[in-house]
């Protein structure tokens, strides 16, 4: 049995919603216990240094260990599984045909029944070559610490080293993923932010794009400051609040 909505949110979902987007950050998979990266005491870039691991200077400077690390971060997440969240997310997609953007670099969405789902920041499954930019199936099994270096397989096709296929700080997102998030944001009639500090940009500010009559609702535990245009911020968790507003979505949508 989901957890009741508060009645003021219930009061502002009282009406039928057919363009729904799901914005999903860290705090979508925390419940399955994959760290975030700012917040909580296990938060990544409390522990290690965004400068030395998430950028392509760390990556031209000691590819090993940044390797190494992403392969650990890979092995976290196939050790995780979904959460409740992410099954009434993929309900609402499914179901209520929403569409789901994601700055995770998981792929629990998927792995809840979620398709299509838009990775701002890519992910930990697709790597490729950082020279000639090849597709590449990893097959070695991740490491169980964070500290092992590891060295990337070579390219098969050119001299080139496999790379981890996230978005960099300083490095560009796919265009034709922005471009598909923002043509879904710009038409949704109600936006779930889920689980996100708003802090990192572009994706941050994709929010803002929302039209002006949607409905836009924040779940995060703590005050997160992700658009300045929140309907109703529910100081809860993805995995407590999400089911609670997918049943009543689906309910009303009947
Ligand atoms: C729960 C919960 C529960 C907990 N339930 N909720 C100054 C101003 C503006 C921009 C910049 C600037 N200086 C530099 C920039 C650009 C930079 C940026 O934005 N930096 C900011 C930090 C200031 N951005 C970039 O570089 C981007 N590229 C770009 O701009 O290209 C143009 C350019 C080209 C050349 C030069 C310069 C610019 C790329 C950004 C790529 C971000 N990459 C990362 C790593 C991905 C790979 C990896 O996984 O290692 O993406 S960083 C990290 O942050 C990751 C995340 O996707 C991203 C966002 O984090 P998220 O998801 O919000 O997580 P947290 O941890 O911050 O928050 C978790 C939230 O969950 C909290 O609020 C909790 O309360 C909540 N929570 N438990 C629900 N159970
Ligand atoms: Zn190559």
């Amino acid at each position: 049995m989901a957890s009741p909505l508060p009645s003021a949110l219930r009061a502002l979902l009282h009406r039928r919603f057919t363009r729904i987007v799901v914005f999903s950050g860290a705090g979508m998979s925390a419940e399955s216990g994959i760290p975030t990266f700012r917040s909580g005491r296990n938060g990544l870039w409390n522990a290690f240094d965004p400068q030395a691991l998430a950028t392509p200077q760390a990556w031209r400077r000691d590819r090993d260990t940044v390797w190494g690390w992403y392969e650990w971060r890979r092995g976290l997440v196939m050790a995780a599984s979904p959460h409740a969240g992410h099954g009434a997310v993929a309900r609402l997609r499914n179901e209520l045909d929403a569409e789901v953007v994601t700055q995770n670099v998981d792929n629990l969405h998927e792995r809840a029944g979620a398709d299509g789902v838009m990775h701002l920041h890519g992910s930990l499954f697709s790597p490729r070559c950082d020279t000639c930019g090849a597709p590449f199936s990893l097959t070695a099994s991740p490491p169980p610490e964070p500290s092992r270096q590891r060295p990337p397989p070579p390219c098969p096709a050119c001299p080139g080293a496999i790379r981890p296929g996230v978005v960099w700080f300083g490095e560009s997102l796919d265009p034709a993923v922005v471009e598909a998030a923002t043509a879904a944001i710009i038409r949704c009639d109600l936006l779930l932010i889920v689980g996100t500090s708003g802090m990192v940009y572009p994706a941050a500010g994709l929010v803002d794009l929302a039209p002006p009559d949607a409905l836009i609702v924040e779940i995060n535990p703590e005050p997160a400051r992700s658009t300045g245009r929140i309907g109703y911020a529910w100081a809860t968790t993805a995995a407590t609040g999400l089911p609670a507003l997918a049943e009543h979505l689906l309910a009303y949508s009947r």
